[in-house]
């Protein structure tokens, strides 16, 4: 029997949480085009004859500019210190100094590490991957350099059996029915509330965005739905008609795609409040983001 943990490192928007969720076939991680969506370190856990995998999904790593920034940063160090194998992950635009900066990192810490190669369907001409996968062996003594396409490709089988391969003997650290290890379920609900809003907004909006969950209880009238109480959190005045819409319009379609999410999470109806609330400087006060979950552990 094998298990250990793996965790998923490299700069922002290289794929990271799109290639957690595939490996696990589940989707936990949320996923935006924006960098830095990724704002906690998630567990997730897949078992299997060989044994049982627990994949680690951090922050991407990047120079920090504000306090919630350094929270992250220290996240990834503590994910990679912990870590049987890292997934370091870069894509096809080639070295960049933030993915030399978490190599620097794994080195440090003299971690077994897989690179792997995300993106691969924008490549523009096989022989770049060829040289890029050239170049990366003289970076790192990487134990497997693995192309791939975590938005396009379907099957999984061989990197996790790759995995394996590379993975301590030892006692599964999770009972076999749990996907998700760390996480309370609101910490979870307010992620796909705030997966929906990145969907809608742009520049520097994203990252100013967060959400957190109020409430959760039975509804009053009919305790088969799920009440769920939810606010967005801007941290400027000006924000919050950018997160509201005209006439309400934006806020209402992020609620209807959240609840729809939910749903299926919880595999019972949601009935979701969401308010939008100003908290200044919220990036900056590790005592409100430590109430989201963000930057722990
Ligand atoms: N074309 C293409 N896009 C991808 C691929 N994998 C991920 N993406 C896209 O890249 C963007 C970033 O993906 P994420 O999984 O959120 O990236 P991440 O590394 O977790 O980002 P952070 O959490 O910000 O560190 C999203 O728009 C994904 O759809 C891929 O293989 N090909
Ligand atoms: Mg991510």
């Amino acid at each position: 029997m094998k298990s250990g943990l793996v965790t998923l490192a490299g700069r922002p928007n290289v794929g990271k949480s799109t290639l957690f969720n595939r490996l696990l076939g589940k989707k936990i991680s949320i996923v935006s085009r924006h960098p830095a969506t990724t704002r906690l370190r998630l567990l997730g856990v897949t078992t299997s004859q060989r044994g049982q995998i627990v994949f680690v999904d951090t922050p991407g790593f990047e120079l920090p500019r504000y306090q919630l920034g350094q929270h992250m940063k220290k996240t990834v160090i503590n994910a990679l210190q912990e870590a049987d194998l890292v997934l370091m992950v870069i894509t096809v635009s080639g070295w960049k100094k933030e993915d030399e900066e978490a190599l620097e990192e794994i080195r440090k810490l003299s971690k077994k590490a897989f690179l792997i190669i995300n993106k691969i369907d924008l490549l523009p001409r096989r022989e770049l991957l060829l040289s890029l996968i050239d170049e990366s062996r003289h970076r790192y003594n990487f134990d497997e350099i693995y192309p791939c396409s975590a938005l396009k490709e379907k099957s999984w089988e061989r990197l996790r059996e790759k995995i394996f391969d590379f993975l301590p003997e030892g006692p599964v650290l999770f009972p076999e029915e749990e996907t998700t290890g760390n996480l309370p379920r609101e910490y979870l609900l307010a992620e796909v509330l705030r997966e929906k809003v990145l969907a809608e907004t742009y520049q520097e909006v994203p990252q100013s965005v967060a959400v957190e969950i109020e409430e959760v209880s039975p509804g009053r009238n009919n305790p088969g739905v799920l009440l769920v109480q939810a606010s967005i959190i801007v941290d400027r005045e000006q924000l919050r008609p950018i997160i509201i819409g005209r006439g309400g319009s934006k806020l209402k379609s992020i609620g209807k795609k959240a609840r729809e999410e939910m749903e299926q999470m919880l595999g019972q109806p949601v009935y979701l409040q969401t308010r939008v609330k100003v908290i200044p400087r919220w990036r900056d006060r590790p005592d409100i983001f430590r109430r989201f979950g963000y930057g722990e552990g």
